[in-house]
């Protein structure tokens, strides 16, 4: 979609109404979304997918930034899958931007990877984000010339923010059903502003000061299992849209942060193919209310 004729500097959107960076617009994009981080991960999981329209295929749309919307119907119910990269802001492009074109309410569910921080999280379990998640971020405050002391932390530790109870659960149970009960867990995720510092991966390139980041962090959520780089966003992104968004996320423990070990490139596909299936499910099976929001009782 072009990116000229855009009116409004506020909340752009062009002529035809698509979005600045998702370039969707209204009828394109199902109220019930599967955010994943790749366009792999995405393609794959759109097999499972059938035409919203008997004999035509699925509706697909790569924005000019790099967004996949594919929208199609799983077992009957119009849902659709998108490519959400990686990192907070680009889950605020996809949770804002679709907000902005979906009708009714909506129900969101990542499927994403992770790094386990310790049990039950082991290197390929299914983990939901249930009670939710909490943030990590970086504090540029704290860093001054090398060598520098600051008293300021240089790394700050959100409170945890809910998920949604029944969208979880379902997540688990369909989840539970697909890879057997002992294949999926659930706890506090960790959201970390960078895939390096603030999630205590260190290099002698940087003046990072997170020797200690991963052991403060369990310290003060002793319950925290997982760290990734958007689940936090989409929960906090929910938790203020004023109860038009339920959302929901379960990731793939891909590393081991103690021991280090890696999960196999294999087994890796086949856990997204049967957690992408329960994810699916999970949305599928959620009642959404199709009439709520703002075109339905007359105001704008
Ligand atoms: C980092 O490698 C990426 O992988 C994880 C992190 O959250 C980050 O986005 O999730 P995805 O596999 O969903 O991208």
């Amino acid at each position: 979609p072009g990116k000229t004729d855009i009116t409004d500097a506020n909340f752009p959107v062009d002529g035809e109404g698509r979005t600045y960076h998702l370039g969707t617009k209204r009828g394109e994009v199902a109220n019930r979304i599967l955010s994943v981080g790749s366009e792999k991960r995405a393609l794959m999981l759109a097999e499972y997918l059938e035409p919203a329209v008997p004999g035509q295929g699925l509706f697909m749309l790569e924005s000019s930034r790099g967004f996949l919307t594919i929208t199609g119907r799983y077992h009957g119910t119009p849902l659709s899958i998108i490519v959400t990269h990686m990192g907070m802001a680009n889950a605020d492009f996809v949770v804002r931007e679709n907000r902005a074109v979906v009708e009714g309410e909506m129900a969101i569910v990542r499927l994403g990877t992770c790094g386990a921080l310790q049990p039950p999280a082991r290197l390929g379990s299914f983990v939901v984000a249930d009670p939710g998640a909490m943030l990590i971020r970086r504090n540029p405050d704290a860093f001054g010339l090398e060598g520098e002391q600051s008293d300021v932390p240089p790394y700050t530790f959100s409170r945890p923010i809910p998920s949604d109870t029944a969208l979880s659960q379902a997540l688990q149970h369909e989840a539970a059903l697909l890879l057997g009960p002992e294949g999926v867990c659930c706890g506090l995720n960790a959201t970390a502003d960078s895939f390096y510092s603030s999630q205590g991966r260190s290099t002698a390139w940087f003046d990072d000061r997170n020797e200690s980041l991963l052991a403060d962090l369990l310290c003060c959520y002793p319950e925290a299992v997982t760290l990734e780089m958007e689940t936090a966003m989409l929960l906090d992104l929910a938790r203020c849209s004023r109860g038009s968004i339920r959302a929901a996320a379960g990731v793939i423990a891909l590393a081991d942060r103690t021991s280090n070990d890696f999960l196999g490139a294999d087994r890796t596909q086949q856990l997204e193919r049967a957690a992408g299936q329960a994810c699916l499910a999970a949305l599928a099976h959620t009642q959404l209310d199709d009439t709520w929001g703002p075109h339905h009782n007359g105001s704008t």
